[in-house]
This record gives structure tokens, C-alpha cells and sequence, in this order.
């Protein structure tokens, strides 16, 4: 069978008038910077890449030697393109500006660099999550505020996964696509095309250790799965908690499933573990344009006004039988 890459791809997506000729630089960019990463999450210990860099991100989160690997990686590849505004990270607080002698461009993109990274260093899969907007039409300067958009607003969004393979999964609002590395050939091969999130599962997603912090609806909705065929809900289901959000989301993408974060007592002040700008969004955009649903359990997740960059929010995500029941239980209160 032909193979199709990436850049094949782009330029079809480009040609029917889905991508604009920076907008498909920018995802190349990206594709190479993710083939970067993966090379060095794959040296691990061959090349004393584990264990923490001695240095906190802006969430207070040590970081691991990874996660200022892959950041840099990725504000190195971005900077001198032309097709940027500006960018966001999880592990840097600020705005990153584009150096004053480059050019500019129309685009920001925001990424989550090395996500799940507690994982490296027992070997278990970790991703890389990006999203894509414009820069806002007479925005002076990239400032924070011009990042503070509804996920709604995205062109753009997607993840790598290394994986046993190094995974590229992309929309740019025609539908999901993935594509595998052939790390012999260097280059992401179209393997995935149309990937669709099934509307019902028997699988679901959740950290079972913060069960006592969960708000009551959530309790609710996952005793009913616990009880299988003997409760209410009349069928048998089964738990998967990787802890890399890119991992589990790979999951629902491919199979169908239901992957919450909820609000619970823990996180309740922070608003929520995971990050809405560059995971619940760019999470939410690729779930919806695979047919599944995503919200906070109280709203859907593209509709949420951002008020600072590095918020956090409560994430249910997946089927949409099963995201339209839990959110029902919330509302029911
Ligand atoms: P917990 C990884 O740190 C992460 O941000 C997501 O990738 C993952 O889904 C979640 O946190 C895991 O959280 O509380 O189970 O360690």
C-alpha cells in the first residue's frame, strides 16, 4: 500500500484549504521536535537523561531532566520560523516572546512539553500535547491575555506518544489523525486515518486512590461501574489508570473509554489537577473531533473562558454516552 507521511498529508490538508502554508510549517516544526524528544526519552538512563534536573516549573513541580530537554527542544525549534507569535509552556511561567530578530507570525502555540514525566523513570509511555490559535486580529503585543482563549478558538491540536511507537496524533479540525514514526526512514507515516471515539465503553479511567475526595456524583457514577452486571448499570466494566494523561487519552481515542480528573477536596482549590491551556483543551479538540465528548462535569471543556494561563480545570473525557451521564449527575447535584 502507498505510504502516505505527514508532509503528504499536510499538503492535501493545505490544498483543500484546511491548513494555511505557516500553519503546516508550524505542525512540521513540531513533528520534528517530537522526533527529538523521543530520541532522548528513549536514551533514559544510556545517556544519564533520568531522575529530576534539580529545578521546579512554574506549577512547583520538580522537573525532571526530561522536561527541560523536551521545553527546550521545543522553543528552539519554534523560535526562528517566521509563523509564531509567541508560545506557552507548562514549565515556564511566562509568555515566551520570539527573539526581537526573527520574524513573527500569526500563530501561538502552546505545549505541555513532557506530560506524565513521573513516569520516565520506570519506563512507562509519556507525551507531548500541543494546541494551536491565532494571534487575536489588532492584538498590540503576544502578551498572556492574547493566549486567554476559549478551546474553541483552536486550529489546531495534537500529541506525540512515545510509545513501543512514537505516535503523532493530529487534528486540524477535519477529523483525528495519527501517524507512526518509521524511525528508519525518520519520517511520521499516515497510519490512523479518521480515528472515532465509540459513544459507549465498558472501559474507564481514574485515579481510585482520591476516591474519598470525590464530589458525590462522581462516587456516584463510578460505584454504579464498580457494581458491573449486579447494579444499575447492567454490564461489567474494567479500570485502566496509566497516569500519563497522553497514554490513557491514546486509549479512549483508539478503543473508546471515559478518562476523568474530577474536582475533588484535593485539588478543589487549584480548580483541578489538569491544566486547561495546553491538556484539557488540546485533549478536548481531538476528543470531540474523533465523535467523544469532554467536560468539566459541569460545562464543556471548549467553552471555558480562560482567566490564567496556567489554570487548572476538572477533565471527563470520552464516550459520549458515558461523559453525557456523569456531567447529568453533576447537574442533578
Ligand atoms: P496522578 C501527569 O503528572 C498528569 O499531569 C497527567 O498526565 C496524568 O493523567 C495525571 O497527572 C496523573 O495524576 O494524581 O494519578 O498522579
Amino acid at each position: 500500500m502507498r505510504r502516505v507521511t505527514l508532509t503528504q498529508f499536510l499538503i492535501e490538508q493545505q490544498r483543500a484549504g484546511r491548513t494555511s502554508p505557516d500553519l503546516r510549517l508550524l505542525i512540521e516544526v513540531v513533528a520534528r521536535a517530537v522526533k527529538a524528544i523521543g530520541v532522548n526519552v528513549s536514551k533514559g538512563a544510556l545517556a544519564d537523561l533520568l531522575g529530576e534536573a534539580g529545578t521546579d516549573n512554574i506549577q512547583g513541580e520538580a522537573q525532571k531532566k526530561l522536561d527541560v530537554i523536551a521545553n527546550e527542544i521545543l522553543l528552539q525549534a519554534n523560535e526562528w520560523g517566521g509563523h509564531l507569535a509567541a508560545m506557552a509552556s507548562e514549565e515556564v511561567e511566562e509568555v515566551h516572546q520570539i527573539p526581537f530578530d526573527y520574524p513573527k507570525g500569526g500563530y501561538l502555540l502552546l505545549f505541555d512539553p513532557l506530560d506524565g514525566s513521573s513516569n520516565i523513570d520506570v519506563n512507562i509511555s509519556v507525551g507531548t500535547i500541543f494546541s494551536v490559535l491565532r494571534f487575536p486580529e489588532g492584538a498590540k503585543e503576544p502578551n498572556e491575555q492574547c493566549f486567554l482563549q476559549p478551546g474553541r478558538e483552536q486550529v489546531a491540536a495534537g500529541y506525540a506518544l512515545y510509545g513501543p511507537s512514537t505516535l503523532l496524533i493530529l487534528t486540524v479540525g477535519n477529523g483525528v489523525h495519527g501517524f507512526t514514526l518509521d524511525r528508519e526512514m525518520g519520517s511520521f507515516v499516515y497510519t490512523h486515518p479518521f480515528m472515532t471515539v465509540p459513544v459507549d465503553t465498558q472501559e474507564y479511567a481514574i485515579n481510585a486512590s482520591n476516591a474519598r475526595h470525590w464530589e458525590p456524583p462522581v462516587q456516584r457514577y463510578v460505584a454504579e461501574l464498580q457494581q458491573g452486571k449486579t447494579g444499575p448499570r447492567g454490564k461489567d466494566f474494567n479500570m485502566r489508570w496509566v497516569a500519563s494523561m497522553v497514554a490513557d487519552v491514546h486509549r479512549v481515542l483508539t478503543r473508546g473509554g471515559i478518562f476523568m480528573y474530577p474536582l475533588d477536596e484535593k485539588c478543589r482549590d487549584q480548580g483541578g489537577k489538569l491544566r486547561l491551556m495546553y491538556e484539557a483543551n488540546p485533549m478536548a479538540m481531538l476528543v470531540e473531533q474523533a465523535g467523544g465528548s469532554a467536560t468539566t462535569g459541569r460545562q464543556r471543556i471548549l467553552d471555558v473562558q480562560p482567566e490564567r494561563l496556567h489554570q487548572r480545570v476538572p477533565v471527563i473525557l470520552g464516550s459520549t454516552h458515558e461523559v453525557e451521564r456523569v456531567t447529568a449527575y453533576h447537574l442533578e447535584g
